[in-house]
């Protein structure tokens, strides 16, 4: 059966206006009526059409312009029709020619969700962009109109599923009172094409209903999970499924009684699997053993390979420690041939400088993709980095990782100069033909840079876990908390003594190179082949080592944080540069957030390498600045406060 909406621009305007809560849009099919006639000054057709074997998945589709100038979408489903009027959109608002306009396009992937990490309470965990949007409180008697808007972006960029609550998951999130909350925000995401999920606490049973267990064996457990998940469902009919986070960082999970990961997931996919719905276990798991925490996810699930139900997915951080600016793949990713897999990655800067710093993050992907293969995975998650900030994303460039998430999660292939242009385009300039290529190509190379220049002031050479303890914002190199896990502190990861810096992960050291195959093992492994920007990852290497530069690594590592320095100081000429044609909203807090990142930076340089020179005992190179400040000045820098911006021009003016 085909319908078909036929959209004229100037008639459809006139009656659409800017709709209230109760005459918004029911259908996706809706959605893209709705939002071709605001952005697409031409006639549109709208078809479900099954038929077309191309596309092959529901969300897929097809555009196709008619000799008549009419354009015709077709999708198998009325998600896809959104998507497809979404590609119109983007093509038109690009400037492409018409001609360019047709296509057929199947999404990658059929799960591409957004991980909030939002708090009951309204807290966003490791959020930098205000409060939770969901704005709890208020449901479900009152949905807040950022939602829609912030519906509509996701879907713009192909995102079809929204986890509602932070990993570390209250077990309230499933009792009646929050239930009606979840089923009045998946009403209102529902025709955005984007579907509700969860996570949830393991032991929620036993602190919901005061079970005396929550061991997954128990078949009163189970009973209580398998009526818990049809609650949900009478709820939200087309609910997703649930993420868990278990055994990890202190949350409850089966290995409390004595199970395997595989016996959580298994027991919780039971209950869902008769309503479709899917159980996203997370693999972030590490203890306080002696095992290099970098091993300990792979150690834990490698092992329980096909011992998974079909319905469950293996939720795996792009790296095997913590998002950090730098990691090599984890080698979960392909190592379980029997266990679909999905990636998660960070979207929120927890550690990129939080809402202060420009970082771009699709090169970080585009690097992931590199080393694992896309077809390889059955899914993909970001950690959200949206908040009910009036910059929902607290950076007004943060939005710009927000866009490419979507966009690789639709296709992890697309370039991130693709993804740049796109989003300069789409968001940053005013009128984009009118903007002078230098200024263009100022701002691409800016963004397709900053990533790199973050790890460069941060942690270069495959340094990682440096950061001041909890927040994560600054550096602290030399931070030690008494009492606290080895593992939680930096010395655990940069190892630096008289002889060298780094954690040997070799086959001499923690071994964990063997986690990887045997062509990357051998590269790794062997400090000659080993690439540099993984070097300090995996080697415990001299302070006299050679590197490829011809310089000592002493030497690199100085050239390196000064580069980063420099990096960011000329990203203020270039912005200011771009001034006259940047969307209303811009210039002032990026000129203001690119002045904080200079300082940062600055201080990130001179705390670590006047911190490093107390074991390498050797100068700082000529072409590096000398610090402002002494060692002990910057390890008496305490910041007060998650996301601090410092209002000051002294940094130990407004950091002690
Ligand atoms: C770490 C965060 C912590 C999260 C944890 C996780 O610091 O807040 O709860 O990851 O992913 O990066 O579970």
């Amino acid at each position: 059966m085909k319908v078909a909406v036929y959209i004229v621009f100037a008639i459809l305007l006139a009656s659409c206006g800017n709709p209230g809560v109760a005459s918004r849009p029911g259908s996706p099919q809706d959605v893209a009526a709705r939002y071709l006639a605001e952005n697409y000054p031409g006639r549109v057709a709208l078809d479900i059409d099954t038929s077309d074997s191309e596309l092959a998945t529901p969300d897929a589709f097809r555009v196709v312009r008619g000799g008549d100038g009419e354009v015709r979408v077709t999708s198998p489903s009325a998600a896809g029709l959104l998507y497809g009027a979404c590609h119109l959109v983007r093509m038109h608002a690009s400037g492409a020619d018409s001609a360019d306009f047709d296509a057929v396009e199947v999404p990658a992937y059929s799960l591409r969700l957004l991980n909030h990490w939002d708090n009951l309470d309204g807290t966003v965990e490791r959020g930098y962009a205000g409060r939770s949007i969901w704005r709890w409180d208020a449901l479900p008697d009152s949905v807040s109109p950022d939602i829609y808007d912030y519906a509509m972006r996701c879907a713009a960029v192909g995102i079809n599923g929204i986890v509602l609550n932070n990993v570390n998951a209250s077990p309230r999130v499933l009792s009646a009172e929050y239930l009606s909350k979840v089923r009045a925000l998946a009403d209102v995401l529902r025709p955005y094409g984007l579907r509700t999920y969860l996570s949830v606490n393991f032991a929620s049973p036993a602190a919901l209903d005061s079970l005396p267990t929550a061991d997954p064996l128990d078949r009163d457990v189970r009973r209580w999970w398998d009526a818990k998940v049809d609650e949900v469902y009478d709820s939200v009919p087309d609910f997703g499924g649930f993420l868990v986070k278990a055994n990890s960082e202190g949350q409850p999970g089966p290995c409390d009684y004595g199970r395997s990961h595989a016996d959580g997931a298994n027991m919780l996919a039971g209950a869902l699997a008769p309503h479709g719905g899917i159980v996203m276990w997370r693999a972030f798991v590490y203890s306080a053993s002696d095992a290099d925490r970098a091993k300990q996810a792979y150690q834990e699930f490698e092992p329980l390979d096909g011992d998974f139900a079909p319905n469950v997915i293996l939720q795996i951080k792009n790296g095997p420690v913590d998002f950090q600016p730098r990691e090599p793949y984890s080698p979960l990713f392909g190592a379980m041939p029997h266990t679909p897999q999905m990636a998660e990655l960070q979207i929120t800067q927890e550690y990129l400088g939080h809402s202060n710093h420009l970082a771009f993050l699709a090169p970080m992907w585009n690097e992931f993709f590199q080393y694992v293969e896309p077809g390889s995975l059955s899914g993909i998650a970001g950690v959200s980095n949206v908040g009910d900030n009036a910059c929902m994303t607290g950076h007004p460039m943060a939005d710009a990782n927000l866009y490419a998430f979507g966009r690789m999660a639709w296709n992890p292939r697309l370039t991130p100069e693709r993804i740049a242009d796109e989003w300069t385009v789409l968001h940053l300039y005013g009128d984009a033909a009118a903007v002078p290529d230098s200024v263009k190509e100022g701002i691409r190379r800016m963004m397709l840079s900053s990533h790199e220049a973050v790890v460069d002031y941060m942690m270069p050479l495959g340094l990682h876990h440096i950061f001041a303890f909890g927040h994560h914002y600054g550096p602290e190199p030399w931070c030690d908390v008494p009492g606290s896990r080895p593992d939680w502190m930096p010395r655990y990861y940069h190892r630096a003594d008289r002889a060298g810096i780094g954690f040997d992960r070799t086959s001499h050291g923690s071994n964990a190179v063997e986690q990887y195959p045997d062509s990357l093992r051998c590269v790794f492994d062997d400090i000659a082949t080993c690439p540099e920007k993984f070097l300090l990852w995996f080697h415990h290497a001299p302070w006299t080592h050679r590197m490829s530069s011809g310089r000592t690594l002493w030497d690199e590592l100085c050239f390196a944080y000064q580069r980063g320095v420099r990096a960011v100081d000329g990203f203020i000429p270039v912005w200011d540069a771009a001034r006259p044609w940047l969307k209303d909203g811009f210039y002032e807090p990026v000129a203001a957030k690119l002045k904080v990142q200079a300082k940062d930076a600055r201080w990130w340089r001179d705390a670590c390498l006047l911190y490093f020179s107390t074991f390498s005992r050797m100068p700082l190179p000529e072409g590096v600045e000398v610090p402002e400040h002494s060692l002990s000045d910057y390890m008496r820098v305490k910041l007060p406060i998650d996301n601090y911006t410092c209002p000051s021009d002294s940094l130990l003016d407004c950091y002690r």
